[in-house]
């Protein structure tokens, strides 16, 4: 990474539309936090901004559906959001809102200068307008039937159906989601951002990480998925933007501009204008310079987003800057992929998702333990998935078996033989190393091990890796346990005791290190620590380095002698019961949704290439036999023949078919698939089915019957 004096941090601003998931705490959110609370641990100055999201469609369809006025939906939730965020330990410097006078301002400024700069093109085009509402729409306010897969319900910008990208006017039968009403084209004249004007310098900044011969960074520090993206987008070409917008709510065109009235600021020029704003109040109110930070080439500008978001930040959010003139671009943009749920897309329309308020509620005092499962499974370079028993386990085998148990082993041992205090020693004294049972140590190598693993630590977090971040955090635990477990204290205090001091010395060492890495991950128990050690709060003022420096020359951090407190449960065990009635909640609460709405459709999953699809081999084939497989409730065994050959296969139907019903059942056969053993039973390829969205599962098959041993094609 390069190395910056100074650091301005964002997280994308959420939609204030709803209440915050388990997706977006995993997604924009942690990540960051994870990596300011380091940076403060080393002594750099950062400022960490965030805020709501307030204008847009998201805002106005929200508004619509709660029967209420927009600014009533903001209010709310940016209350909500705000409050959650505080709860889950976020350590955001500020928290600011799109509706500030000073973001109206700023971001008005910005048009202004964009405008007399002549960055914008005039143009004027054909929308869709409701005669009845008398409003132009947006994308999202028309439905109507998909070109490309006839669903009656596609959006004017995107068809959840078949996934289709689509402009309104490709809508077959358009309609108003105000009024119902078909829409009438009309004229209307907005501002373009001639995005494609820039594409040379922003694939030279994207590819090169050089502005005008200038290396800004190493586009090797930047994710690869982050610059494919980029790289696709401007493969695919660039096209003029439009700026602005006719809508009622979201900030005024300003009115200097010739032809401004009615129209507003495109949400996507606004809202990353947002970061500099708050920024700005940050300044106002903590006595700084916050030009210091945008306009300044010792500051290092990073954005914390979900890939969703990353063309905005990457390419379009850049341009904006440059085009403005004085602001320097971002360092890195370490977009996060997706985190699914139990299996499936989280979806916030169909209650699938773990809402944080609930969780906070419900899992009152075990903030660290969410934090802790959402890190471990973090989508850093892919999408990746929580599961309430993956939750459980983390909990329960690594901060509970671990991190815990090393913690209160130590704090309950140094009270029973030392009264509190921790144990003065012999440095010639030799131990077990904590690494194998047959090397020796001393008191320094170990604490030089310990400052091995801090360092791997910090690296990790700079390149923007938290999960192995994580797993080096755990590590320190595991050797402390490793330590305890090879010298055996408990037995050794009666035979060696001067080895025992050694022992307990370094292991509270080892707490009182963890009690400063674990904060950018673990806020809560960090302070916990502390106060279990009787060491003052840290105050992110460079205690990690601090720390390192002391390690490396071999000072303990904690005094022969300095008393520590009593033991205290940093973690408990999480019940079955406990992970089941969460389980249950999630399936009870999106089927309620799913019975209200009709049919729930899958999301249509990612893109393959037609090389992936022809790799499958899919045979027409005919059930022979059928039996259930023992001791199971879902699997039968069949027989299948598929014309060349017959094949066992392994099916979890037995819940929707009778083994004896479906002898001559006509089945489509993935033919190629790698053979899998499944209750002892070799399966030879399998049934393909189809699946409602009560996950009941029914036969896939020709339509005329014609026996097996066909290709499908
Ligand atoms: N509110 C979109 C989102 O929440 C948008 C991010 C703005 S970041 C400047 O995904
Ligand atoms: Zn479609």
């Amino acid at each position: 990474m390069t190395e910056k004096k100074r650091y301005l941090v964002t997280s994308a601003l959420p939609y204030a539309n709803g209440p915050l998931h388990i997706g977006h705490l995993g997604g924009a959110y942690l990540s960051a936090d994870i990596f300011v609370r380091f940076l403060r641990l080393t002594g750099k100055e950062v400022v960490y901004i965030c805020g709501s999201d307030e204008h847009g469609a998201a805002i106005t369809i929200r508004a619509k559906k709660e029967g209420t006025t927009p600014q009533a939906i903001v209010d709310k939730y940016h209350a909500s959001i705000k409050s959650t965020f505080e709860k889950i330990g976020m350590s955001f410097d500020i928290y600011h809102r799109t509706s500030a006078p000073i973001h109206h301002e700023t971001s008005q400024d910005f048009f202004r200068t964009l405008y007399k700069n002549g960055e914008f093109l005039e143009k004027t085009s054909e929308q869709y307008y409701d005669t009845k509402a008398e409003q132009f729409l947006a994308d999202r306010y028309i439905t109507g039937t998909c070109p490309k897969c006839g669903h009656t319900d596609a959006y004017g910008d995107q068809c959840e159906k078949c996934g289709s990208t689509l402009s309104p006017t490709e809508l077959i039968n358009p309609r108003s989601t105000l009024s119902g009403e078909t829409p009438e084209l009309r004229e209307t004249t907005h501002w373009y951002l001639q995005l494609d004007k820039y594409e040379e310098w922003l694939r030279e900044w994207i590819e090169n990480g050089k502005l005008n011969g200038q290396q800004l960074h190493d586009p090797n520090d930047w994710k690869n998925h982050v610059l494919g993206q980029c790289k696709s987008w401007l493969d695919g070409g660039l096209q003029p933007r439009s700026m602005t917008r006719d809508l009622d709510w979201g900030i005024d065109v300003p009115s200097d501009i010739p032809n401004s009235e009615g129209k507003k600021l495109y949400v996507w020029l606004d809202a990353p204008i947002g970061y500099i704003s708050a920024t700005k109040e940050w300044a106002a109110n903590n006595g700084k310079d916050w030009k210091q930070y945008w306009q300044d080439e010792e500051s290092a500008l990073v954005h914390f987003i979900g890939k969703d978001n990353i063309v905005f930040h990457c390419l379009i959010f850049p341009a904006i800057l440059k085009s403005h003139g004085d602001y320097v671009l971002p360092i890195n943009v370490p977009a996060n992929q997706f985190l699914n749920l139990e299996g499936k897309k989280l979806s916030t329309s169909k209650n699938w998702a773990v809402w944080v308020h609930e969780y906070v509620e419900e899992f009152e005092g075990r903030i660290d333990e969410l934090r802790y499962n959402l890190i471990k499974n973090m989508p850093e370079q892919r999408d990746s998935e929580f599961t309430w028993k993956g939750f459980q386990d983390s909990t329960n085998n690594e901060l509970v078996n671990n991190f815990a148990n090393f913690v209160n082993r130590v704090v309950v041992l140094t009270n029973k033989y030392y009264d509190g205090k921790v144990p003065d020693f012999n440095p010639d004294q030799i131990i077990i190393d904590s690494n194998s049972q047959t090397d020796t140590s001393f008191h320094d190598s170990e604490l030089l091990a310990l400052h091995d693993q801090l360092q791997d630590l910090g690296e990790q977090i700079r390149s923007y890796e938290f999960r192995a971040a994580l797993t080096t955090l755990l590590g320190i635990s595991a050797r402390g346990n490793q330590l305890l477990q090879f010298n055996e204290p408990w037995k050794a205090i009666k035979t060696q005791p001067e080895t025992v001091k050694v022992v307990l010395n370094i292991s509270l060492q080892i707490v009182a290190a963890l009690s400063v890495a674990s904060r950018p991950f673990l806020p809560f128990t960090s302070d916990k620590l502390r106060g279990l050690l009787n060491l003052p709060p840290i105050e992110d003022k460079g205690e990690l380095t601090d720390l390192l420096s002391n390690l490396s020359e071999g000072n303990p951090i904690l005094a022969a002698g300095h008393t520590i407190g009593d033991p205290i449960h940093l973690f408990t065990k999480i019940e079955d019961s406990v992970i089941d009635a969460q389980v249950e909640k999630l399936n009870a609460t999106a089927a309620a949704v799913g019975a209200a709405n009709g049919t729930p459709y899958e999301p249509i999953k990612e893109t393959i290439t037609f090389d992936d699809f022809s790799k499958m081999d899919i045979r027409t084939g005919v059930v022979l036999e059928a039996e259930k497989v023992k001791k199971t409730k879902k699997l039968l065994k069949l027989k299948i023949d598929i014309g060349a050959e017959q094949r066992t296969v392994v099916s979890g139907i037995a819940e929707y078919y009778d083994p004896e019903k479906i002898i001559g059942q006509e089945v489509l056969l993935l033919a190629n698939l790698a053979p899998r053993k499944l209750r002892g039973i070799e399966s030879q390829g399998m049934i393909l089915m189809a699946e409602n969205e009560k996950g009941e599962l029914a036969f896939v098959q020709p339509k005329e019957a014609f026996g097996g041993g066909f290709t499908v094609k």
